[in-house]
């Protein structure tokens, strides 16, 4: 009923009668604006309680150096007295009695003074974080906060980060300032992933080989993972980890500002790294594993031999008493079973120990790990895989792919930590493919992020106090730079430790973006090297009553002006100023700029098949092209970094579009994607013909496409020229190119093929 009453009570809008600014994230659960400042001054001093223990004395140190780095004024750090406390200066109190939980703190900002106050140094840092937030983001003066009265606690304990240092080794100084923008944002919890098939991150000291073998890798894949046939290697050795006394520097500073971290050694799979600086710990002793130098799932992963056991406890043990938080993560994801399956040993294992199948054998593996951790009197985490053939019975799941994991392991009373792909994966496109670096794959953009709501309403009330919190994945296979993490993970991350903060409830995107907006100033001071397409432009295209496209432009930030071109000129603000929906009555390129550093460079196809209907004599692609429509749709597939706009063929195309009327028909083209490690081979043929009676067909061209299979992906055109014919019906017939040839990572499978847009002109 409490927790009730506190909810009823919140509120996310910067309401009450003041011009006051507040631009906080993860914005307060209880938050009234009130009008004046607080203003700090050379005399203003931050009070701490005489019995105040060490804690919070360091939390008053490190706001003050916050403030000393961004608004230039030392303020010295004083224990109070009652005439202190009574005068202008920021008061930090701990308050065993503030029913706040343990990250809860109370913030009172008045013209007089400032007091904040929680039940512990934890919460009591938060308060300082927001009072930091409050603060001008420059040297300017006067130094202000605006009055306010906060009441705040989080929603979730588990807020995330995650960061792969194995697909590229990232510097102490960047995880130091990785973890100071989670504290700034109030996210508790940094999942270091340190091992992995491609390199080996942390030095253990009973197996020297770990590090000086297996952190370092020949080469690295160059480009997408299927972008070149074959696959391109750059030639450069990749390496780097960390010493013990690098970790347990970092360890201290994530500690300092209550970042908990939790390391993460991979087992069975993702093993490679290890396998390479110890043999013996694979299912093929003689076998000269080697450092990946590409992304993606190994076969040849940790064998479930006692060496193998003795050895991860060894390892686990170094890791322990380096790590002092409850949670180890154990990895547990896509361990592939084809070795254990060819392993004589694994087969006899499986049979004296009862064990169905490899799967089994997994959930072997994970509990005797689980078992040794425990007896540390720690935790193990495990990605959702860890479900198959059973869990250990105390372990933490984390649901990455999708929420079916989380799910069930919530309902075998486990708890979860929610991550899945298609909403926290921080390594997915965050804007158009075509435009944006290059990335994994998928689409992610900031409002999907925010929209995530991270308790499944499927679970029954009892059910959903399993899911622990929610946590943003930093996967780095696309990210060679500590500037490309920023990039890929910022705002995204500030969405996430949004919605793991504030109370359950409908959310309001666009009261997020705007405080956003006024809080990235603060991230240049970092700096942080963060995404603009909170400033991007929108287009959304509406047919008028004449049947011509109308194009919307719209955008964010609602104080600035939005210039185009549609000659495929270089907007600026000389060009036309954008007052109301384009009309277009062909074929645009749209180019849009704002002055505050939004664009959008977008081609509007219209055609006479726009829209149109059409039917399929063959089988669909698996992504059923009937509900989607993409051959018609006037999106064009403008970038193999992308397969959202393309439909798929297994077999062979055979589709007619119907233009509804006889009318005249001079071209109609068609791209074909070629991927060729994918399996995607465009078609061998090709034939476009029209018809007026849907029964007599002129053929315009019917010809073999002839293309290298080798050299980077590509898209290839096919245009059929009609000169001045009439028609109805267009129909396409492509002939899929059968079998991958021998020389193919997959000889003999089947191929299959995409295109995009039918264009009727
Ligand atoms: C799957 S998420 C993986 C990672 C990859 C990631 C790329 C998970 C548990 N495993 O090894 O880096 O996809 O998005």
């Amino acid at each position: 009923m409490k927790y009730l009453l506190f909810c009823l009570l919140v509120s996310f809008s910067t309401f009450a009668q003041t011009t006051n600014q507040y631009n906080l994230i993860p914005f307060p659960a209880r938050f009234v604006g009130q009008d004046g400042q607080f203003t700090l001054s050379a005399s203003t001093r931050v009070l701490v309680s005489p019995g105040t223990d060490a804690a919070a004395r360091s939390v008053a140190q490190i706001f003050v150096s916050q403030v000393k780095t961004t608004n230039g004024l030392a303020l010295p750090v004083v224990t109070t007295s009652p005439a202190l406390a009574k005068g202008a200066n920021i008061t930090l109190s701990i308050n065993k009695k503030l029913a706040l939980g343990d990250e809860g703190y109370k913030l009172t900002v008045t013209p007089a003074r400032v007091i904040a106050e929680a039940a512990t140094p934890k919460g009591l840092f938060y308060a300082t974080q927001t009072m930091r937030q409050l603060l001008p983001v420059a040297q300017s003066t006067p130094v202000t906060m605006p009055a306010c009265a906060i009441t705040d606690k989080p929603r979730y304990g588990y807020r995330g980060l995650n960061l792969d240092v194995s697909r590229h080794f990232m510097p102490v100084a960047f995880v130091k300032k990785y973890i100071d923008l989670m504290a700034m944002h109030k996210q508790n919890t940094f999942h270091w992933h340190l091992t992995d098939d491609q390199g080996w991150r942390i030095e253990i000291k009973k197996y020297p080989r770990l590090t000086q073998i297996g952190s370092k890798r020949a080469e690295t894949l160059i480009g997408q993972y299927s972008q070149n046939y074959p696959q391109q290697f750059d030639g450069k050795p990749h390496g780097g980890f960390y010493t013990q006394d690098e970790i347990r520097d970092v360890v201290r500073y994530a500690q300092s500002r209550f970042v908990t971290i939790v390391p993460e050694i991979e087992m069975p799979g993702h093993a490679l790294a290890a396998l390479t600086a110890y043999p013996e710990l694979g299912c093929e002793p003689t076998k000269a594993y080697q450092v990946a130098t590409k992304w993606g799932v190994f076969d040849d992963v940790f064998c479930p031999s006692d060496k193998t056991f003795g050895f991860l406890q060894d390892v686990l043990a170094e890791v322990m008493t380096l790590f002092p938080g409850k949670y180890i993560h154990i990895g547990g994801d896509e361990c592939p079973k084809t070795a254990w399956k060819n392993s004589a040993f694994c087969q006899d294992l499986m049979k004296k120990n009862k064990l169905k199948d490899e799967h089994e054998l997994q959930s072997y593996f994970i509990r005797r790990i689980e078992k040794f951790v425990n007896s540390k009197g720690r935790a193990i985490i495990g990605w959702d895989e860890i479900l198959e053939g059973g869990l250990a019975p105390n372990a933490t799941v984390m649901s990455w792919r999708g929420t079916a994991g989380g799910i069930a392991a919530a309902k075998q009373k486990h708890p979860v930590i929610m991550t899945p792909g298609a909403t926290c994966y921080l390594d997915h496109y965050q804007g158009n493919p075509a435009t944006e670096p290059l990335a994994i794959g998928g689409y992610l953009p900031l409002d999907q992020v925010y929209a995530y709501e991270p308790t499944p309403a499927e679970l029954s009330p009892a059910e959903q106090n399993y899911i622990l919190g929610v946590q943003g994945n930093v996967w780095t296979e696309y990210m060679p730079t500590s500037d490309h993490v920023e990039y890929m993970v910022f705002p995204r991350a500030l969405a996430l430790a949004e919605i793991a903060w504030i109370p359950k409830g409908p959310r309001n995107f666009e009261d997020f973006a705007q405080r956003l907006k006024n809080h990235l100033p603060r991230l240049n001071t970092v700096p942080v090297n963060y995404a603009k397409r909170l400033f991007d432009i929108t287009a959304t295209t509406q047919p008028n009553e004449q049947g011509q496209i109308q194009v919307r432009l719209t955008k964010l930030d609602s104080d600035s002006q939005i210039f185009y071109t549609t000659n495929g000129k270089e907007p600026s603000e000389r060009t036309t100023e954008y007052i109301g929906p384009i009309t277009l009555t062909k074929t645009t390129t749209i180019r849009a700029m704002t002055p505050t550093g939004g664009n959008l460079t977008q081609t509007f196809t219209l055609h006479k098949g726009k829209n149109k209907p059409y039917t399929y004599a063959t089988e669909l692609g698996n992504d059923s092209d009937a509900k989607t429509n993409k051959l018609t749709d006037g999106v064009r597939g403008d970038t193999p970094r992308s397969r959202r706009e393309w439909a798929n063929f297994f077999g062979n195309m055979d589709v007619t579009l119907d233009l509804g009327d006889v009318t005249s028909v001079t071209k109609v083209s068609l791209n074909f994607l070629k991927v060729i490690l994918d399996k995607n081979f465009p078609p061998t043929s090709v034939s476009i013909a029209i018809s007026r009676d849907g029964k007599d067909y002129k053929e315009a061209i019917d010809q073999p496409i002839t293309y290298e299979l080798t050299g980077p992906w590509d898209i290839l055109p096919v245009v059929a020229d009609f000169k001045t014919a009439r028609a109805r019906y267009v129909r396409i017939r492509a002939k899929n190119a059968g079998v991958c040839p021998a020389d193919h990572p997959d000889a003999g499978q089947k191929t299959y093929f995409s295109t995009d847009e039918i264009v009727v002109e």
